[in-house]
């Protein structure tokens, strides 16, 4: 090393506490804050050593883990990403211990010798750094970025603060020559699973996930998100509870021959009314599924959590769901006693298992309203009892096409609708139009509501094709303006 000069310079503005033995141990050193000065920068003229030594970056995390907040500690990343190499370790050990800066000198230089380290050109040498959430970790950062800075030709990087396996994860990235941040790091956990979206005060719920492939085999630049809304997350749980009351009725039928529509009739307490609360706006293909498919009642109230809830209340248990994600699962009193003594009561154990499901749904959604946290939480349960993948729960069924838009209009209470919001009550001629529109179109429905939250009419329009949608829900704002 040639610039021994600025190596002893910086070194003597970090000596050695006195009366204290480092040992680098199973991870790196550990004690009082206070004493660390010292050690730290040592470390950085050693991490800074290795990454001469190497040739690549090494990483440096300044953390003592779960010991009170007191204490710090520093350890070292190799450039794999990995621990320091463990032939290492003695050096660390006696660069930290090293009595004074003649002495520290002496032991660098051992290591330039017997590593044969070639004396570094300007920026060789690369140091990660980074720490946790300690109060003393900024100064201890700042030592080690000036122990790594202390040796010619190597620079240091601060990543901030991060976990220990970030900082090992980002150095081995880094070397890799792949991006290598924190954003990163949690792109890369997070693109491998499917995702939840929850709105801003968490009362909705979706998920969405982007296939690997298009159907048609096709796996190119575009991609194709696919979300599964309110009305997907009402299905998968009306598949659930109906499984469950099949078992508790004794019925070996299985939901998708589910000729006895409506009825779960269930010994012990008869007839379970159960039903599925929606609005307008649900997609006609769950709908159609949750009725045909899964036998159950579908209920339809107007836009707005307060009717869908008033609405699930007069059923033993009732699910309710917007398209836009707010809902939830309730079940009456009377209902959940008789769930609650079927649990221990049943003399089939299969039954007794089946209540206890039921149970702990209970127990677990937010029976209040909508609640996005417990909805992620009960699709997770029900996902891992069907055994299914995101994709399959979205193969239940495939939504209809359909395109909302909005019209500004000077008066939106003109138009008034009757209660399920499928029609336009008044003024009559615009329903008349309307329908004209929605026979030129198979399979098309559409239906306009003034806003109960903006100052516009809302259009909604389904159809067979997505341009017929998009062609439907024009037309009809045409008609409203
Ligand atoms: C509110 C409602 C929501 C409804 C939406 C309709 C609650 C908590 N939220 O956000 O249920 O879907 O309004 O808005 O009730 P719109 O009347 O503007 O179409
Ligand atoms: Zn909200």
């Amino acid at each position: 090393l040639e610039d021994k000069d600025l190596l002893r310079k910086q070194a003597a503005l970090f000596p050695l506490p006195k009366g204290v033995k480092f040992s680098y141990g199973t991870a790196g050193f550990r004690t009082d804050a206070a004493l660390l000065p010292s050690t730290v920068f040592r470390m950085g003229v050693l991490a800074a050593l290795r990454s001469l030594c190497t040739k690549r970056a090494t990483g440096l995390m300044i953390t003592a883990s779960h010991n009170p907040v007191h204490e710090n500690g520093v350890k070292l990343a190799d450039p794999s990403g990995g621990m320091l190499n463990v032939a290492w370790e003695p050096y660390s050990d006696m660069l930290a211990n090293a009595p004074d800066v003649e002495n520290f000198l002496q032991i660098v230089e051992h290591i330039v010798k017997r590593e044969n380290i070639q004396s570094g050109n300007a920026a060789s040498g690369e140091v990660l750094l980074a720490r946790d959430t300690r109060p003393s970790g900024e100064a201890l950062v700042s030592a080690a970025r000036q122990g790594v800075e202390a040796v010619r030709g190597t620079v240091a990087h601060d990543m901030g603060v991060l976990t220990t396996p970030q900082l090992h994860w980002v150095v081995r990235s880094f070397n890799n020559g792949v991006p290598a941040s924190e954003s990163d790091y949690f792109h890369q956990l997070s693109d491998s699973f499917r995702c939840a979206s929850i709105d801003g005060d968490a009362d909705r719920l979706v998920y969405f996930y982007i296939p690997e492939k298009h159907e048609d085999g096709y796996s190119g630049p575009v991609c194709t998100l696919h979300l599964l809304d309110g009305d997907k997350i009402a299905a998968i749980f009306g598949l659930f509870i109906i499984g469950q009351l099949h078992i508790l009725a004794g019925s070996k039928s299985s939901v998708s021959d589910a000729t006895t529509a409506h009825k779960a009739v269930v010994p012990g307490y008869g007839e379970v009314k159960f039903a599925v609360v929606q609005t307008a706006y649900a997609n006609g293909a769950s709908t159609n599924y949750i009725k045909q498919v899964l036998g159950l009642e579908v209920a339809t109230t107007p836009t707005g959590v307060k009717h869908l809830h008033k609405k699930a209340e007069q059923y033993d248990i009732g699910i309710y769901f917007e398209a836009n994600g707010h809902g939830t699962i309730l079940f009456n009193e009377i209902f959940s006693q008789w769930l609650q003594d079927a649990s221990v009561q049943q003399k089939e154990a299969e039954h007794r298992q089946a209540a206890k499901r039921l149970v702990a749904v209970n127990e677990m959604v937010n029976q209040a309203v909508g609640d996005a946290l417990s909805g992620i939480l009960m699709v997770e349960v029900v996902l891992r009892y069907q055994g299914w993948s995101v994709e399959q729960w979205d193969s239940m069924y495939k939504d209809l096409p359909s395109r909302q838009l909005k019209v500004k209009v000077k008066d939106r209470a003109v138009i008034i609708t009757t209660p399920d919001e499928t029609r336009v009550a008044s003024p009559s001629s615009l329903q008349e139009a309307i329908d004209t529109e929605v026979g030129k179109y198979k399979g098309g429905r559409a239906f306009v509501r003034p806003s109960g939250t903006e100052d516009v009419v809302r259009v909604y329009a389904e159809a067979s094709s997505q341009q017929s949608a998009d062609a439907l829900a024009q037309a009809v704002c045409v008609l409203v303006y």
